[in-house]
């Protein structure tokens, strides 16, 4: 195997991944992502203890333990440019020698778990309830960097949409949740395909001043169907997540706390309260639960 070149993976003057500041001594193997830098001092005040505190840029990480388990928060920022980076880098942690620059012959899994926000695309999805995402499915292009290996049902899942929606720019890519992660966030959490959108307003069907290629979007992506799936909602790294961890071998959940419903035009009225209750459920079922 050849070793990985200085120009290919950056490291700092601590030896620390160039854009999270980390070495790997400082990353739990339970890690929860979340979008917003002041996100993660809102799931470390849960901690029992905090070691490590890094911040670099958008990248805030800070690890600790709840009860015994070990765990890392690091704020990803916005979009699946920014999970490209935070992926990448919490897997060379893990799985590159970062002094002999070679890839490691025993591999890690990481579990991962996003605690971010979204728009609902469904009625029965109100503001202030909670999503686990059973898929993404990115409008990005993210994945198409990489040698995805979408299975036959994603293939025409994928191709459904395509034809329903008559989206017609990147072509779409789809990746699911870990099962093994999944079971466990079921009481309290509705499910359905969460879509990834490489943008806020014209992305997800928001018109302030510019006229929109798709002024339907809305509604064609709340009435798709594929046996028994369905969209639910959208935000704006969960493809890239579950993409790009499927790849690299890292079981991964998104879990959503729904701010805006955007079929009935609704904006949640107490979002900090939402999350909070989110973030409470996730570290409760993360510290009571053998991964
Ligand atoms: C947009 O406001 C941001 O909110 C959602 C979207 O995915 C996007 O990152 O998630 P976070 O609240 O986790 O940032
Ligand atoms: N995040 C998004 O990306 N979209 C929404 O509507 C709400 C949160």
């Amino acid at each position: 195997m050849q070793k990985i070149a200085d120009s290919e993976l950056i490291l700092n003057e601590r030896g620390a991944v160039y854009h999270l500041d980390l070495r790997p001594e400082e990353v739990a193997h339970t890690v929860v992502t979340v979008g917003d830098p002041d996100r993660v001092k809102e799931v470390s005040k849960h901690f029992d203890s905090i070691e490590v505190r890094r911040q670099h840029r958008e990248f805030v990480s800070h690890t600790g333990r709840v009860g015994k388990k070990r765990l890392t928060v690091v704020s990803t920022g916005i979009g699946t440019d920014n999970i490209d980076i935070v992926f990448n880098e919490l897997d060379a942690l893990v799985n590159i020698d970062l002094e002999k620059r070679m890839v490691k012959d025993q591999l890690t899994s990481l579990r991962i778990v996003r605690v971010g926000t979204s728009g609902s695309l469904q009625k029965d999805v109100p503001v202030d309830s909670f999503l686990a995402s059973t898929h993404g499915l990115g409008l990005d292009n993210l994945l198409h960097f990489y040698r995805a290996q979408p299975n036959d049902e994603e293939k025409q899942l994928v191709h459904a949409f395509v034809t329903h929606t008559g989206l017609n720019g990147t072509p779409p890519y789809i990746s699911g949740a870990a099962s093994s992660l999944m079971k466990h966030f079921v009481e309290g959490f509705h499910r359905g395909i969460t879509v990834t959108c490489p943008g806020f307003y014209g992305p997800q069907g928001r018109v302030l001043r510019l006229g929109l290629m798709y002024p339907e979007l809305i509604d064609r992506l709340g009435d798709f169907r594929f046996g028994a799936h369905r969209i639910t909602n959208f935000e704006m790294e969960t493809a890239g997540i579950y993409g790009l961890g499927r790849l690299l071998g890292h079981a991964c959940l998104s879990l959503n706390a729904i701010v805006a419903n955007r079929v009935e035009g609704t904006f949640t009225k107490d979002g900090a309260k939402t999350i909070e209750s989110l973030i409470r459920k996730t570290l409760s079922i993360l510290e009571q639960t053998e991964l």
